[in-house]
């Protein structure tokens, strides 16, 4: 059942049910397939943050459609030390919740689920959150994300604790 809830939340994410406009076409195809930003790169403006021994960069949260209540927004963390991290959770002012998410094509079909466990950072190690694979998703949000503003959000790491990083909010479709 929380699967079952995490999935609608993810596809409300990826298929923001709205009248017929430009951003609609952009980024979806027929029959529910994704056309997401696979292997594109943070846009300009991205954020980066050092914490102890971790890096955070090409941290970036993408704008929403009027109406939409779900964000999504993507980093990269660099492990530098020797002890292993990991990213427990996340929180932000502007959003009811923030969850980690994981997303990976099965076949033709983009598969979604919330990642009950935090997100391991090995020693010497990047991990990448970013379109198509993890990433961060903002329920709830009060406003949505537009161009040009930040998104204050709060890491919540196992060893480098609680870091604190703005989010520039890139266009609808970074190309
Ligand atoms: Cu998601």
């Amino acid at each position: 059942m929380k699967r079952f809830l995490a999935l609608v939340v993810c596809t409300a994410f990826a298929l923001p049910v709205l009248p017929e406009g430009p951003a609609f076409s952009q980024g979806m195809a027929a029959g529910g397939k994704m056309n997401m930003d696979m292997g594109g790169s943070a846009p300009t403006g991205s954020a980066e943050v050092t914490a102890g021994t971790l890096v955070i960069s090409k941290a970036y949260a993408k704008a929403m459609l009027p109406g939409q209540p779900v964000g999504g927004a993507y980093l990269t963390i660099t492990n530098n030390g020797k002890a292993d991290d990991e990213l427990m959770s996340v929180s932000s002012p502007v959003a009811g919740a923030v969850e980690l998410h994981e997303m990976a094509m099965q076949g033709e079909v983009m598969k979604m689920r919330k990642l009950d466990k935090g997100i391991a950072i090995p020693a010497g190690k990047s991990v990448e959150l970013s379109p198509g694979g993890l990433h961060m998703m903002f329920t709830k949000v009060k406003q949505p994300f537009k161009q040009g503003e930040t998104v204050a959000v709060t890491l919540t790491f196992a060893k480098a604790g609680n870091v604190e990083i703005a989010l520039p909010v890139s266009g609808l479709s970074p190309k």
